[in-house]
């Protein structure tokens, strides 16, 4: 007789949303997954990826033990044997070639992943190298810029008040496919309609026509990488038109004089259009409608983070919602304030420039370089070259611009270790792979994620299943390692401090500490606690070191320079079309597709194109075509859609799975090609070193490999 089934509660960790989940199991046996009711966050949403957890946990790909690569192929190794040789490999390039010979790449999943997130930083600051590199310079990097140089620190990055606001303006964000980005927000479709329900709009600055803006009140079309051009333009109409209302962040906030200095006589919305394409009239109109709402939230995202401005855009969203006075006010642009506060006695920030980039001269930012230069620094010989990598989290071979330079790059290192699940694009080249448990066989908080919604909300997720024999976690593996690397005596009889202590003492210490909230509170309650909407936070929130809002950082005004040679330049190009890259809701960047029900159906590593841009190429649907950049060539089906606007065409980033070596039965079917293999490694955002992934100049030829 089999065992009755159980019901187990807790957090999708797979994108930013913290959907709830109810999982009916038997034994070590998924049954069911379905949205939890009962999670007072997401209300039982969730999106088809949560499913495949069970399919992450089931994938025989997914390894459990060390690996080792030889000349036959991968070998299982004992933990022990892996850990020395790592520890000693790593040791010898530094003893040889200097601490900076190692290079780190952590991905996108290091903070999903607790036990990652707490241990990861020790093991890197026990390398002692500045050859830092993550995903953040390939996403994030101008929200953190614009956050630190507004209000004195990267991470008080503001997140719409979608529940309360009236007026949602999203510029390159896609929150209906990706569930939202810096903006916490489970079931964005419910809540975008809740605003429309009360009298409300949503509108969406894209150049694509997007699931998000399909559902929008009005879909604005706006050339790539022109996203600061337009916001400069909305900025000149609240000064010109007399719309500025800062209100009672006029007490601490500095620099109005002189942003409207800057606009007072150029960047109107005529030399707006020329650029965006987008009408003066309707620039004039949009910000007018922005201004007038007593409610509205300028949010921008990857699309306009991940292109030549985009520190100059994340600042100025911030600045229009300063200048409205839309900020940290309810429905406008707000700060959480987290139960676990890791900000709580954050010092004013120093973090940039410390030191710069050993080939390209680019600098430090949060203690890490541009990934954009990594493949410079790997292949570029002389002292301080990056000999040997680490990579945790990440596949940067399809992640990163000009993935192919970095593959070969990789190619040529003297060893490489990677903290993965899988042998991958990326982790191929490693000489030792170091499998981590995880998904449901882990504990979970989100540290960033509570940090980042638009609730105060709290949960805690205990671990579905145990490991299996012989695996470890993450953080048995970072504190390991750093513990052998720093000499440490050893003992492995001595319990490790697990990543859920860290979370009671942050709970305890926290903003509801004193109302008794706790790791136990947690565990009582494991459908979530809510904490209530956002609250005003300003000005005790700021972080400057004189406690005021910076609206003119000096680095940030120094960069409109360049943003005015722009305005001159109008950005052309011998080649005649701009790409920008597409989320899917059944993709997660480069790493979900060995999953049989996320892949299957029709293929989606598609060109998408405008029919008028087909046509006068003699390209008909379907065809195979060839996208040629600076640096590289794919050939991909071309889809043809009047939801692209005309001069842009559009690839989803994360296939290019048919490399030899990679060990993924089912993605490998369903390979694609990789848009990486056509951005470029030198296109970033002078200003924060960022990826310009947006924009990127391309022609596309009828045939293939012409
Ligand atoms: N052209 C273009 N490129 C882009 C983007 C774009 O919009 N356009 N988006 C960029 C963005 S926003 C991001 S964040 C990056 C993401 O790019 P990466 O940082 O490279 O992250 P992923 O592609 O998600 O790769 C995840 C890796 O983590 C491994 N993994 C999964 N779960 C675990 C785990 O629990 N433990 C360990 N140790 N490993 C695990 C997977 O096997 C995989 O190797 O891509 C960027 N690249
Ligand atoms: N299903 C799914 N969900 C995900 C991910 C995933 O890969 N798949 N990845 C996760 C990650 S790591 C992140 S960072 C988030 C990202 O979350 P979002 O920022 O919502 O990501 P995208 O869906 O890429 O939306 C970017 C939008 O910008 C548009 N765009 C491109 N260029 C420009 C431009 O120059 N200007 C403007 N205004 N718009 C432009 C694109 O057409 C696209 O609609 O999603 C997360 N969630
Ligand atoms: S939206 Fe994100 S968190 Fe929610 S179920 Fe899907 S992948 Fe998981
Ligand atoms: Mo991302």
């Amino acid at each position: 007789m089999s065992a009755a089934s159980n019901v187990h509660y807790r957090t999708c960790n797979l994108c930013e949303a913290m959907c709830g989940l109810e999982i009916t199991y038997r034994d070590r046996e998924v049954l069911s997954i379905a949205g939890d009711k009962n999670d007072p966050f997401s209300r039982g949403h969730i999106c088809p990826k949560a499913v495949a957890l069970k399919d992450i946990y089931t994938d025989p790909n997914r390894l459990k033990r060390p690996v080792r690569r030889t000349e036959t192929g991968w070998e299982e190794i004992s933990w022990e044997e892996a850990f020395t040789e790592v520890v000693t490999r790593l040791r010898q390039v530094q003893a040889q070639h200097g601490t900076d010979a190692v290079g780190v790449y952590a991905g996108n999943p290091s903070i999903h992943n607790l036990g990652t997130t707490i241990a990861a930083p020790g093991f890197i600051k026990a390398l002692q190298t500045r050859h830092m590199f993550s995903a953040s310079s390939a996403d994030q990097f101008p929200h953190h810029f614009a956050a630190w140089q507004m209000f004195g620190h990267p991470m008080l990055m503001p997140v719409p008040d979608i529940d309360h606001t009236d007026y949602w303006l999203i510029l390159g964000g896609n929150p209906i496919a990706s569930n939202g980005s810096i903006m916490t927000a489970p079931d964005v479709a419910n809540r975008l309609r809740a605003i429309q329900q009360r009298g409300g709009k949503v509108v969406v600055v894209d150049p694509r026509h997007t699931e998000t803006a399909r559902k929008a009140d009005e879909h604005v079309f706006i050339r790539p990488g022109t996203d600061a051009f337009l916001l400069m333009a909305m900025v000149h109409v609240l000064f010109a038109d007399e719309l500025v209302n800062v209100g009672r962040l006029a007490a601490f906030t500095d620099g109005v004089e002189t942003v409207q200095a800057l606009v007072a006589t150029d960047f109107s919305p005529e030399q707006a259009e020329v650029l965006t394409g987008i009408p003066a009239q309707t620039i004039r109109r949009l910000t007018h409608a922005f201004a007038a709402a007593p409610k509205a939230a300028c949010y921008g995202r990857v699309g306009v983070s991940t292109q030549a401005f985009g520190g100059l855009a994340l600042w100025l969203v911030n600045a229009i919602n300063v200048l409205t006075g839309k900020l940290d006010s309810p429905g406008g642009m707000m700060f959480t304030t987290p139960a676990v506060d890791f900000l709580a006695g954050a010092k004013p920030y120093n973090r940039y420039g410390r030191w710069k980039s050993r080939v390209r001269g680019l600098p430090e930012f949060m203690g890490e370089l541009p990934v954009s230069t990594l493949s410079d620094e790997i292949l570029t010989p002389g002292p301080g070259q990056i000999r040997a990598m680490v990579t945790s989290c990440g596949n940067p071979v399809l992640s990163t611009p000009n993935g192919r330079k970095l593959d070969d790059a990789f190619a040529s290192l003297d060893f490489m270790v990677s903290i993965d699940i899988y042998i991958n694009e990326t982790t191929r080249h490693a000489h030792i792979i170091l499998p981590t448990a995880t998904g449901l066989e882990t504990a979970h908080y989100d540290t960033t994620f509570h940090f980042l919604a638009i609730r105060n909300t709290a949960k805690f997720s205990e671990p579905l299943f145990e490991k299996d024999t012989g695996a470890k976690y993450d953080w048995e593996i970072f504190e390991e390692l750093r513990l052998r690397l720093e000499h440490a005596e050893f003992d492995a009889t001595t319990p490790l401090p697990r990543p859920e202590q860290k979370i009671d003492l942050g709970l305890r210490y926290g903003p509801y500490g004193k109302t008794g909230l706790s790791l136990r509170t947690l565990i009582d309650n494991p459908h979530g606690i809510d904490l209530g909407p956002l609250q005003p936070r300003l000005p005790d929130r700021l972080l400057t070191a004189d406690k005021r809002l910076n609206l003119a950082p000096e680095l940030i005004i120094a960069d409109i320079s360049r943003l005015k040679e722009a305005l001159t330049a109008r950005l052309t190009n011998a080649m005649p079309l701009q790409l920008i890259g597409r989320r899917h809701l059944r993709d997660n960047n480069s790493w979900m597709h060995n999953s049989e029900r996320l892949v299957k159906g029709p293929n989606r590593c598609t060109l998408q194109m405008h029919p008028q841009d087909a046509a006068s190429r003699s390209i008909v649907a379907g065809q195979t075509v060839t996208v040629r950049s600076r640096v590289g060539a794919v050939e991909v089906p071309v889809e043809l859609t009047t939801d692209m606007m005309p001069g842009v065409v559009s690839m989803p980033h994360g296939y290019g799975h048919g490399r030899k070596g990679v060990k993924l039965a089912i993605a490998s079917q369903h390979a694609g090609v990789s848009i990486n293999d056509l951005t470029d490694e030198q296109e970033i955002d002078a200003l924060t070193g960022t990826a310009a992934f947006n924009g990127v100049w391309v022609e596309v030829l009828a045939g293939e490999n012409v």
